[in-house]
């Protein structure tokens, strides 16, 4: 046991298209990941219809979203690319543990609180117990840590509540495992709107990885700073939101400490550093829309892929799913 690999297992939702808060937060971490652990990532496609979607542009998404993965660096040979709604095991778990799950606790997940604001007219059911269903995403892998960005932290310790209940009443049966979350790159901001998080809600603000260069650089230099002609470059995230973020996101695009981005552009205007982080921004992502352009090409590649992910995530998955019935008293089949 001591000697195993530790797991992994994330997913995100194809609801928008992957945007530079999706990588510089948690995606990017993740090829460093698959040497040194066992790692499940998915399309979290049962996910997304809490939200009303149009069915061409879900399926689309979904098969982009898998090309990006593997474009950002996830080779399929050394971990797992699934769509989530290939494995029943997700559902099926989802409901066990929906009733292991309080609506009380349900009710203060901040994320729950802004979606049903924004969706007034469709506060559906799923949306509502979506964290048991992510629970159920996790705990199925018997995952040691889940890589996420800072605003999924709370989905992941109700998870946690959620395996020690479970275990509580039935023995050891999930590993609790923990969030991982990256600093740099953890919460990166709006363009247009820095105190909010970049978000394909507000598509000015936000940078997409298939966006054509031209389209990121507009963006970069109408990003929003402020009127600091003293020592403009400089990070302070409270006084200066705008200006640290777009530090944040250079030093994660060029790997550069925020000392060192603040000394490169000591006495220098906003002009002349927007364009560079813009630059930065185009090069970063250049390969990763390029090669996500050349996957798309080939659809069968892309088929074997989802097709091999879903069969080895559904041996894992339907291991922990047994022990699950048998536990709380499903006659067996
Ligand atoms: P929505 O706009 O519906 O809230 P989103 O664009 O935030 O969606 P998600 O699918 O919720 O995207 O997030 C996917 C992953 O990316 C999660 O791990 C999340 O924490 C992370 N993430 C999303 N936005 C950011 C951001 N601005 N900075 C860092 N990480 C982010
Ligand atoms: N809620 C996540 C997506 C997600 C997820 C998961 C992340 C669904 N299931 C399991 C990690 C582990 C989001 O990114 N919005």
């Amino acid at each position: 046991m001591e000697n195993q690999k530790k797991v992994m297992v994330s997913g995100i939702q194809p609801s928008g298209d992957l945007h530079l808060g999706n990588y510089l937060g948690p995606l990017r971490h993740w090829p460093e990941m698959i040497e040194e652990f066992d790692c499940y990532f998915f399309m979290a496609d049962l996910h997304t219809i809490t939200v009303r979607q149009d069915p061409a542009a879900l399926r689309r998404r979904t098969l982009t979203q898998i090309a990006q993965y593997i474009a950002c660096g996830l080779d399929p040979e050394k971990c797992v690319l699934f769509v989530q709604s290939h494995v029943p095991a997700h559902s099926q778990l989802g409901w066990v543990l929906d009733c292991y799950t309080m609506f009380g606790e349900l009710s203060r997940m901040t994320q729950f609180k802004d979606k049903s604001a924004k969706n007034a007219d469709n506060i559906n059911a799923g949306l509502f117990t979506y964290p048991s269903l992510m629970a159920a995403d996790i705990l199925l892998y018997q995952p040691d840590f889940v890589p996420v960005g800072e605003d999924q932290k709370q989905h992941v310790e109700i998870c946690r509540d959620i395996a020690e209940r479970f275990n509580g009443v039935y023995g050891d049966v999930f590993k609790v495992p923990e969030p991982y979350i990256a600093k740099v790159g953890a919460r990166i901001m709006g363009l247009s709107a820095p105190e909010s998080k970049m978000s394909k809600s507000a598509p000015e603000g936000c940078v997409f990885l298939m966006e054509k260069p031209e389209d990121i650089m507009r963006k970069f230099k109408r990003a929003v700073t402020d009127s600091d002609t003293e020592n403009p470059v400089r990070y302070d995230p409270k006084a200066k939101p705008g200006v640290s973020n777009l530090i944040q996101i250079y030093a994660a695009a060029t790997g550069k400490s925020y000392e060192a981005v603040e000394a490169e552009f000591a006495g220098q205007g906003y002009g002349v550093f927007k364009s560079v982080v813009g630059e930065a921004v185009i090069e970063c992502l250049r390969p990763i829309r390029e090669e996500t352009e050349r996957l798309l090409a080939d659809k069968a590649y892309l088929e074997s892929i989802w097709r091999a992910g879903a069969e080895r995530a559904e041996r894992t998955a339907i291991k922990t799913l047994r022990k699950v019935y048998k536990k709380v008293g499903f006659l067996p089949r």
